[in-house]
């Protein structure tokens, strides 16, 4: 009887616990992977990058390639040299700072004609509001404050199950 709701504060604590740890590995494109016809706007548009999670480039070997550039390079698609290309198509980017992140497949036309290019805002770790900047999306202005209350939530309930 007395054990129930300490079973319930140690899943809560995990879940708090593995919410503020662990990172994401976002397959870019989901099912479409890396590849002309995926709208990567579409694609990015609601999601949450922080810091320490993972994007993973997959598409067939030789066909596309990922390159991480500027914001310039990503309003032109400024294919610039293979240095830093990634090409193995199973491209893993392990996302190490915050702020915004471009990149393009640097393939053809892929880039101009394709639509091949993506563009993210990776947030801090820690959950506080990410610092200003002009070019933060609406979505993430939202979705920050939701996790927060989120675990601000979670934690109340552990606060009333304790009491
Ligand atoms: C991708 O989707 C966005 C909306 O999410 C839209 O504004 C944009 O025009 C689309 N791009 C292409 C190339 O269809
Ligand atoms: C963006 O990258 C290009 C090379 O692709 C470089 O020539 C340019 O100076 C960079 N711009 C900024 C603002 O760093
Ligand atoms: C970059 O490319 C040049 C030649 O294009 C090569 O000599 C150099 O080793 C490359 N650097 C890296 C880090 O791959
Ligand atoms: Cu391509």
């Amino acid at each position: 009887m007395a054990s129930a709701p300490s079973t319930i504060v140690f899943i809560a604590t995990l879940i708090v616990l593995t919410t503020s740890i662990s990172s994401m590995e976002y397959i870019v494109g989901d099912e479409g992977g890396w590849n002309l016809k995926v709208n990567y706007t579409t694609w990015a548009k609601d999601k949450v990058f922080f810091v320490g999670d993972t994007l993973v480039f997959n598409y067939a070997p030789g066909t596309h390639n990922v390159m991480k550039v500027n914001g310039t390079g990503f309003q032109q698609c400024i294919v610039t040299s293979s240095n830093g290309t990634l090409t193995s198509g199973r491209d893993v980017i392990s996302l190490q700072t915050p702020g915004r992140k471009w990149y393009i497949c640097g393939v053809l036309k892929h880039c101009e004609l394709g639509n091949m290019k993506l563009v993210i805002t990776v947030l801090p770790q820690t959950m506080a509001p990410a610092p200003s900047s002009q070019d933060t999306s609406a979505s993430t202005k939202i979705a920050v404050p939701t996790i927060y209350g989120f675990v601000i939530a979670l934690f109340g309930s552990i606060l009333l199950l304790v009491v």
